[in-house]
C-alpha cells in the first residue's frame, strides 16, 4: 500500500471531521502539501523511557508497506533519535523547526517520567547559538510538542508510551506514565487534549503501527476500545485464536506440548491478534512466521495496561 500525497489531500477533510483533529495544524499541512512544499506527513518521533524495541520493530515493516516506502513516500520523518542522520543542534533544530512550521503527527515511544519534578530522562539540551545549554527532559519535550497547536494527533507506540509499561513496573521509582496518564497528571482538560491513539505491545507489532497510520491517512479514525487501542488489532483475546485452545493437552513443564495455561499464559486476558498475524513477516501482504506461544512461551500479556506487574509472574507452575 502506497499512500500518495493526493490520497492524503483527498482524505484530509474526512480525517479532520472524523478525528476532530486540531484544525489549524491540519489546514496548514493541507496548504503546504497542495503547494508542493511538503511531500509526506510530517512526523516527530520522541523517545522517553524505553528499550528502542518499538523502533526496531517498525523497521521490520513489510505487510502494508516496507520501511523505505513508508519513510520516502508517505511520512516525512522530521526527528527520530535513532534513525535520523543529523545530531546535536542540527537534530534538535529540525524537531523545533518542524513543530513551528506546520501540522505534524507526534509519535511517543517510551514512558514519560514525572518523578523528581520531571528531571528524569533528558532527551536533548537547549541549543543557544551552537552551545549546549540546560537539559530538556521528556516531560518538558512532551508538553512542548503534544500541546502545541500544530500537533494533529499523538500516536503512543508501545506499551511504555501507552500505559507506562516496564518503566512503570513496581516500584516505579521515576513515576513513569503513559501519554494519557501524563495528560491527566498535567491537568490538561479534555477539550485541550490532542487526539491520542494507543498502539501497545512490548514491542508493538509493525503492522499495528503502520496499519493505524495508513487508516488515519485514508481518513478513517480507527475504532478504539476502552483502553484507546484500535479494535482492528486488539479486539479479541489472544486465547480466542490460539491453536492450543480446546486441544485438551496441558503442558506441565516448558517444552511439553499443549496449552500453556498452567505455566503462566496470559492469553485469556490479553487483547491482540498475535496468533493470526504473527511476527517477522517476509513478504508484502503476508503474515509472520511465529509468535510467543508458537515458540512455546506463555503469552506475557504485553499489550495490556497492567503489564508487567498485573501479568506476573510470567512463568508459573500450577497443579
Ligand atoms: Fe517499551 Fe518500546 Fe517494550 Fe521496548 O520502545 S513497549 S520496553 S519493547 O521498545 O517502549
Ligand atoms: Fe489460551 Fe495460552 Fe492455552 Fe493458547 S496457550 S489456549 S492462549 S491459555
Amino acid at each position: 500500500m502506497n499512500v500518495t500525497r493526493r490520497d492524503f489531500l483527498k482524505a484530509s477533510a474526512a480525517l479532520a471531521g472524523a478525528l476532530t483533529l486540531k484544525g489549524a495544524g491540519l489546514l496548514q499541512l493541507q496548504k503546504a502539501m497542495a503547494a508542493g512544499e511538503a511531500t509526506g506527513v510530517p512526523v516527530i518521533w520522541l523517545q522517553g523511557q524505553s528499550c528502542t524495541g518499538c523502533s526496531v520493530s517498525l523497521l521490520n515493516t513489510i505487510h502494508y508497506m516496507t520501511i523505505d516506502n513508508l519513510l520516502v513516500n508517505t511520512l516525512d520523518l522530521k526527528f527520530h533519535p535513532s534513525v535520523m542522520a543529523a545530531a546535536d543542534d542540527l537534530a534538535v533544530g529540525a524537531a523545533e523547526d518542524a513543530r513551528e512550521a506546520e501540522g505534524y503527527v507526534l509519535v511517543i515511544e517510551g514512558a514519560i517520567p514525572v518523578g523528581a519534578q520531571g528531571h528524569y530522562c533528558h532527551v536533548w539540551e537547549e541549543q543557544t547559538e551552537g552551545e549546549n545549554g540546560e537539559p530538556v527532559t521528556m516531560e518538558t519535550a512532551f508538553k512542548d510538542f503534544a500541546l502545541h497547536e500544530n500537533c494533529i494527533c499523538v500516536l503512543a507506540v508501545g506499551t511504555c508510551a501507552s500505559y507506562g509499561g516496564i518503566p512503570a513496573g513496581n516500584p516505579n521509582p521515576t513515576i513513569a506514565l503513559g501519554v494519557n496518564e501524563t495528560l491527566s497528571y498535567l491537568g490538561i482538560p479534555g477539550k485541550d487534549r490532542p487526539t491520542v491513539v494507543n498502539i501497545p505491545g512490548c514491542p508493538s507489532h509493525p503492522d499495528w503501527i503502520v496499519g493505524t497510520v495508513a487508516a488515519l491517512l485514508a481518513g478513517n479514525m480507527p475504532e478504539l476500545d476502552g483502553e484507546g487501542r484500535p479494535i482492528e488489532f486488539f479486539g479479541e483475546h489472544v486465547h480466542y485464536h490460539c491453536p492450543n485452545r480446546g486441544q485438551g493437552a496441558k503442558a506441565k513443564v516448558l517444552g511439553d506440548p499443549g496449552c500453556l495455561a498452567g505455566l503462566g499464559c496470559n492469553g485469556q486476558q490479553t487483547h491482540a491478534d498475535c496468533p493470526i498475524r504473527q511476527w517477522n513477516a517476509a513478504t508484502a501482504g503476508g503474515y509472520g512466521v511465529n509468535w510467543c506461544v508458537g515458540a512455546r512461551n506463555p503469552c506475557q500479556g504485553c499489550t495490556e495496561p497492567d503489564f508487567p506487574d498485573g501479568m506476573s509472574p510470567f512463568y508459573s507452575v500450577k497443579d
